[in-house]
Formats: structure tokens, sequence, C-alpha cells
């Protein structure tokens, strides 16, 4: 018998009918930030997660990446699958080349299976601070794990809240690969831009040559919106800014993602293809443009192809 879910309470869906987007992406974009949840009776939900999404499988990712014209997608473990990589894996393996993936793994990972997680088309690991989302793991053993697939060439994908970057600054400093930090590290977007806490996020990146930041997801930080919703193609203003300057400051080290199926959203679900119109306000030249969405995310997970 296949495992039966029950979504958390409140769980938004993935929107089944996004419009076409009004800006036209690139030739060869990447989504560098994306996931699939399942499906639970195929790929079964972690005993250890904190929310039940609904289903999204990887054909369903497949189809926005095509409906929004993505050429490839980065497909990030989600934490409601813990460190079971098998439905990530599987998104790969099925994308005849066109997604790379970002895992989740243990200190009890062997050498072989991270061979396989490579093969795979796995270029990397997320560390997620977010308390919401996972308990805490010893920073001795995420230092240890990064050491070890430091010479697969492969990067950390870090995700926390703005106000813990003081916290675990000597900690992200101290990791030996090109480190990936998720949607700016959650700024405050009411705070101001110049503020110490939005200062200390752009210190970091200055002084640290390895750190780039995806500025994405402001459905998740925008508290003014207007929402991405009902044609709304000048959405999530309060963001703008923010991710600009971030764009602006560092267009070498810049990653776009859809966050595709958008989990934990609790006050609405954007409209996918309105979401991508929000690019061309925070990356506004085709020289920015193309960095952000197709250069840089390549050099990170297709370097083969560069
Ligand atoms: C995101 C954001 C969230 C969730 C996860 O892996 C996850 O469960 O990353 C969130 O709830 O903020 O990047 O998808």
């Amino acid at each position: 018998m296949p495992m039966q879910f029950q979504k958390t309470p409140g769980w938004l869906d993935w929107q089944a009918r996004p419009s076409k987007p009004g800006f036209r992406l690139p030739v060869g974009a990447v989504d560098a930030h994306c996931h699939v949840f399942g499906p639970g009776a195929e790929f079964p939900y972690a005993p250890e997660r904190k929310y039940t999404p609904c289903d999204a499988g990887k054909g369903q990712l497949f189809a926005l990446r095509d409906h929004l014209g993505f050429a490839r997608n980065v497909v990030v473990q989600a934490t409601c699958h813990g460190a079971d990589n098998r439905a990530m894996v599987d998104a790969c393996k099925a994308s005849g080349g066109k997604a790379r993936g970002v895992a989740t793994v243990r200190r009890s990972v062997t050498d072989r299976e991270l061979q396989d997680l490579h093969a795979a088309g796995v270029r990397g690991v997320r560390f997620n601070f977010v308390k919401r989302l996972v308990d805490f793991t010893p920073k001795d053993e995420l230092l240890e794990i990064a050491k070890r697939i430091a010479p697969l060439g492969w990067h950390v994908v870090i995700y926390f809240e703005a106000v813990d970057l003081p916290e675990l600054w000597d900690f992200f400093t101290a990791l030996p690969t090109t480190v990936v930090v998720d949607h700016m590290g959650r700024p405050d977007v009411t705070k101001p831009i110049d503020g110490p806490e939005f200062e200390l996020f752009v210190k970091f990146m200055r002084d640290n040559a390895n750190v780039w930041s995806k500025v994405s997801c402001p459905e998740r930080l925008s508290l003014t919106g207007p929402k991405a919703l009902n044609g709304e193609r000048n959405a999530y203003r309060d963001v703008v800014p923010f991710a600009r300057r971030i764009v602006e400051a560092f267009p070498d080290r810049v990653l776009w993602g859809t966050d595709w199926p958008h989990p934990n959203l609790k006050d609405h679900m954007p409209d996918d293809g309105l979401l991508i119109d929000f690019i061309p306000h925070i990356a506004s030249t085709a020289e920015l443009q193309r960095k952000l969405l197709v250069d840089n995310p390549m050099r990170l997970y297709w370097p083969e192809d560069c």
C-alpha cells in the first residue's frame, strides 16, 4: 500500500495555470531554485519533516520550465524530504541533463553515495538554519560534510534569517567552498536598505568573494505587495531595492529561482508567470539579466558547457 499523506492545514497549492510572462527570459535561462515534492506515494515525505506539502512532481516542474521559457532547473532538496534525496535525484535523472541538484546529507553519508549523487547531477549540499523548517545540526557535523564535498567541486547552499547572520558569520566564513545564500538571507524589507542589518549582508558578500546570493522569493519577503496575481506585472515593490542592490553590486554572483512549488506560503500563492515579471525590475539591463539567468548558474552547475 503506498503511503497516504494529509497536507498541513492551511497549505496553499501551487497554481495550475500560470500566465505567460511578459518578460522574455534569455535563451538558456536556468531556474536555479525550485523543488519537487514527492509524489508522496512514490517518494514518501520524511518522518522528521515540519510540514506536509501537496504533491509537486518532476513532470509538473518540467511543464512549468517549458511554459515559462527556462532551459534548465536546479532542484534543491526540500526539508519535507529530509536527507532522503530520491525524489530530487529522480527528477535530475529524468531531465535528460536539464536539471542539476542540491542535496541534503548527513555525516553518515558514504563516499560511494556522494559519488552516486554526483553522477545523478548533484553539485551542492544545503545547510538549513531556519528553525521552523529543521532541527539543529551541530556545526562540526556540517563543517565535516563541507570538507568532504569540496573535492567534488560542489558548493554549500545556506538558508537562514537575517537576524541570525551575526551568530552564523564565523561558521559561514570558515566554509571551504563556494557558498550560495538562499533569498538574500531573508532581509526584513521594512527596515532601511542602508540600515545595519542589510549592510551586514552586503558586507558578507563584499568581504567574501566565494559568497553568492539568490535574489529570489520576493513573494516571501514582501509585506506591501502588490501580489503577483490578477495580471500584476509590477509586484512586490518593497523587495525591489534590496534585490536590485545585490544584483548591481555583485552581478557575477547572483542567481534567480522560481521557488516552485513555493513551500509554506501563508498569504497567497503567486502566479508563476507574473513572478517572472519581477526580474527586469531588479536586473534592468540585458547584460545583468544574462548574468543572473544564464552565465552565473551555468558556471556553477554546468561548467563543462560554458
Ligand atoms: C524555500 C523556502 C522554504 C522552504 C524550504 O526546503 C524547504 O522546505 O526551503 C521556506 O519555507 O521558507 O526556499 O523553498
